[in-house]
């Protein structure tokens, strides 16, 4: 068969796989190209790794919320392994996309995915997670956005101190369960931001331990603590950090599996999105605190930016950092409702 008749196959299942692999396509999502010419909207693309978890449905409400204000199409498609952001890449350019927000898989892809963007001449920023180059370096060429990791990390080691502290806990009884996921530059930032905090704040280091995570979930959280909690069984009363709220209420749940009370478990995670229910139950767990990152900044403002640099050609920053704030059960409802999350 002539490469020439074969072609219209190849689109069609090319725009096929385009419409069922998103969770959401704009009304022309099978348009050509040309119709971002045409005049009509321009359209963006926005990949997370992790769609179900609730971190990332936010982000893209709210980019939804950032097409709707500002009047362009978007694309959003969870890609959970190299093979699915390649082809999510290759599918938004056949659809007429100009540009994605990313938030990848592994961050070890980043040279492959720059190199897809640049020969479908699509623009590109990198939320959450950064790309790192075959050098093992950040690749500071493509632009960014994330959390400024250890001063978040910081700020949620502080938030177990003071209340550690407010529990009188003795410090000889008490341990760090550090869930860690170092292969991932932020992740790694964020704990030991947190392990910083505590040892300046007068934490033995020799009562600090790590819990390394085989997966960034719930269960991967929980299946490394386990081990921790039987290798430790000197320890009576737990403080709890780790990349984010998974990886803390995975670790506050192998705590009531071994029969810890919540009362001798102090959590801090980070995200303050995937902690919602767990804050809301009726009586609270070992779940105690969470740093809540700006949903919006990383959804609203990175689709913004994008949006921007596409239409009006104005470059985003290379390297933006957000913060954020530390939500409990006594604050999380009204801090949420002020920030457009609940
Ligand atoms: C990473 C984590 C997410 C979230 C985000 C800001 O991508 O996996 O849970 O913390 O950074």
């Amino acid at each position: 068969m002539k490469p020439s008749l074969f072609r219209p196959f190849v689109i069609a299942a090319t725009l096929g796989v385009f419409l069922t692999g998103c969770a959401k396509s704009s009304p022309d999502a099978a348009a050509p190209a040309a119709a971002a010419a045409s005049g009509t909207k321009i359209k963006l693309g926005f990949i997370v790794k992790q769609p179900e978890e609730p971190w990332f449905q936010l982000e893209w409400k709210f980019a939804d919320q950032a097409a709707a204000d500002l009047g362009f199409d978007l694309v959003k498609i969870g890609a959970t392994d190299g093979e699915k952001t390649l082809s999510a890449i290759n599918n938004l350019a056949a659809g007429g996309a100009q540009g994605f927000v990313i938030c990848t898989p592994d961050v070890k892809l980043g040279p492959a995915i720059a190199k897809s963007a640049a020969e479908h001449n699509l623009k590109l920023i990198a939320v959450d997670d950064r790309f790192v180059g075959s050098d093992g370096q950040p690749m500071a060429n493509v632009h960014y956005l994330g959390l400024s990791a250890r001063k978040v990390g910081a700020n949620v080691g502080n938030a177990l101190n003071a209340e550690m502290k407010a529990r009188n806990w003795p410090v000889a009884e008490t341990g760090v369960c550090a869930v860690t996921f170092e292969e991932l530059d932020t992740a790694k930032e964020r704990t030991e931001g947190a392990i910083e905090a505590l040892t300046t704040a007068g934490f033995p280091a020799d009562k600090i331990f790590k819990a390394p995570q085989k997966t960034s979930d719930i269960p991967g959280a929980r299946d490394a603590v386990n081990i921790l909690l039987v290798q430790h069984p000197e320890v009576k009363h737990w403080l709890i950090c780790g990349m984010n709220d998974s990886a803390v209420l995975g670790a506050v749940r192998s705590t009531e599996g071994r029969g810890f009370a919540a009362t001798d478990v102090i959590g801090v995670g980070i995200n303050g999105t995937d902690c919602i229910d767990e804050l809301s139950k009726s009586s609270p767990t070992g779940f105690f605190a969470s740093n809540l990152n700006s949903a919006k900044d990383h959804g609203y403002n990175t689709a913004k930016m994008l949006f921007e640099w596409v239409k009006d050609n104005k470059e985003p920053p290379l390297d933006t950092r957000t913060t954020g704030m530390i939500i409990n059960r006594s604050n999380f409802m009204q801090v949420l409702k002020d920030q457009g999350i609940r």
